[in-house]
């Protein structure tokens, strides 16, 4: 197959904008998305340096008073999106940052070790010890925002309040808290669905769910401890938490490379070991040999497996024992020889849908989390094999938002779904066809 490494640094200065960073897709999602922004400056970091630092310095920019850093940054006023800056109003909360209107709610905590892959990425590698160093403790205040304002048992895991905080908006997983709620119907203007087929979406219903979590931050002004004592929502998500997990790994070895030791070390330390010893009592299933999300508010697992449940193997979180009953559930339910890797929900079970998106298509983001996962615990094949059908699917259909994991389709116009010209997509593959 023909490489598209051209084109992919195409679809990325094609998504930039003069205001210092990418959107994710036009038309679909005009802002810049806080994950996104990492993954994409991983990909810029190949051929536009400075472009990749300024993806990161604009984000960071937007970082709250507590802490937090918002998970989506509205620059521009563009109505395209809904829901937009005035649904979200993030002005209600006195942490908010009054010079970037954004949402009240965080995404996956990647800079960590976004920063430590620019590192190995940079030609110059003074000149971006220099940048992190400029950087660091603002990741570092992030990580100390969920350790202090989103642990409510103290316990070393931090909590999301959204499903939008997850990444992986409507992972069949969350219809069990769904069931736990009625909202209202709301009255509103779906943007999404004049850009993408309804059917490759969320449906209204799951909207009315997701308005009515931000209706609840919003009447608390955004202020966590409330938010924790009233949302149906509050789930402990292993795809989050790994993140995060890795992230301290990574902010520690650039503090290291700073010469840096001090009570921010000492705490990130500390924050590391608690949370590795909860993340394996808290979320491991031993029903399931794999790692799933807990539901803070029903007190219980939710059990269900998806690419969520692997991404542990990332970090420095997995023992010996649970990586051999991880891997086994890998292989019989995510490495059939007619699927594509990897699905993003288990798919032997009822609730799987290879094309709606987060309930089963392959997503190149979370394709790279678990290859480098794979290649960390040493099994090289499987981590091979992810790497090459992430690099095949693009090459085949193109930066897609998702693609279809089916390796039969009897449709032609099957295959990939979503927006078009994808950031992460093409930002991560130049980064698989470097690895
Ligand atoms: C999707 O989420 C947004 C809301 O954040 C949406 O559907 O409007 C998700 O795939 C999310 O993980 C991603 O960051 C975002 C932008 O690519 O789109």
């Amino acid at each position: 197959m023909v490489r598209r490494v051209n084109e992919a640094k195409e679809v990325l200065l094609s998504n930039y904008q003069p205001g210092g960073f990418t959107i994710p897709s036009k038309g679909l999602y005009p802002f810049q998305w806080k994950w996104d922004a990492g993954f994409i400056a991983i990909g810029l970091a190949h051929f536009d340096i400075e472009k990749a630092k300024t993806e990161i310095s604009t984000l960071l920019k937007a970082q709250w008073k507590n802490g937090m850093i918002p998970h989506i940054v509205f620059h521009t006023d563009t109505d395209t999106y809904f829901p937009g800056k005035d649904f979200h109003q993030s002005n209600l909360s006195k942490q908010a940052n009054p010079d970037y209107p954004s949402t009240g709610m965080v995404q996956p905590p990647v800079l960590g070790f976004v920063l430590e892959r620019l590192l190995e990425i940079a030609t110059d590698k003074k000149d971006m010890l220099a940048f992190i160093g400029e950087q660091l403790d603002k990741v570092y205040y992030n990580h100390e925002y969920f350790y202090t304002h989103r642990d409510v048992n103290q316990e070393g895991l931090a909590y999301i309040y959204h499903n939008w905080e997850s990444g992986t908006d409507n992972s069949p997983m969350w219809d069990a808290i769904w069931e736990t709620m009625d909202p209202p119907h709301y009255k509103f203007e779906r943007r999404d669905t004049t850009h993408v087929d309804p059917e490759q979406r969320p449906t209204n219903r799951e909207y009315d769910h997701y308005l009515h979590l931000i209706e609840i931050a919003k009447k608390y002004h955004y202020e966590d401890a409330k938010i924790a004592a009233h949302s149906p929502f509050l789930v402990l998500d292993p795809l989050f938490n790994a993140l995060l997990i890795k992230s301290n790994e990574s902010l520690l070895a650039l503090y290291q490379k700073l010469g840096i030791d001090n009570q921010k070390t000492k705490n990130l330390k500390q924050w590391q070991e608690k949370a590795i010893n909860a993340f394996n009592k808290k979320l491991w299933s031993p029903t399931h040999g794999a790692y799933v999300h807990y539901d803070l508010r029903n007190q219980k697992q939710l059990p269900y497996i998806s690419s969520s449940s692997f991404a542990p193997l990332f970090a420095p979180i997995v023992p010996p024992e649970k990586l051999v009953a991880l891997n086994q559930t890998f292989q019989e339910k995510f490495s059939a020889a007619n699927l594509y890797c990897c699905a993003s929900f288990d798919p032997t079970h009822n609730g799987f849908n290879p094309k709606r998106y987060w309930r089963g298509p392959v997503w190149i983001n979370m394709n790279w989390i678990i290859y480098h996962g794979f290649k960390r615990a040493g099994a090289i094949q499987t981590a091979n094999r992810i790497k090459e059908d992430s690099i095949t699917l693009i090459e085949k259909y193109g930066f897609k938002e998702y693609f279809d994991p089916r390796k039969k389709l009897e449709n032609t116009t099957e295959g990939a779904y979503g927006g078009d010209n994808f950031s992460w997509s093409a930002a991560l593959y130049l980064d698989l066809i470097k690895a």
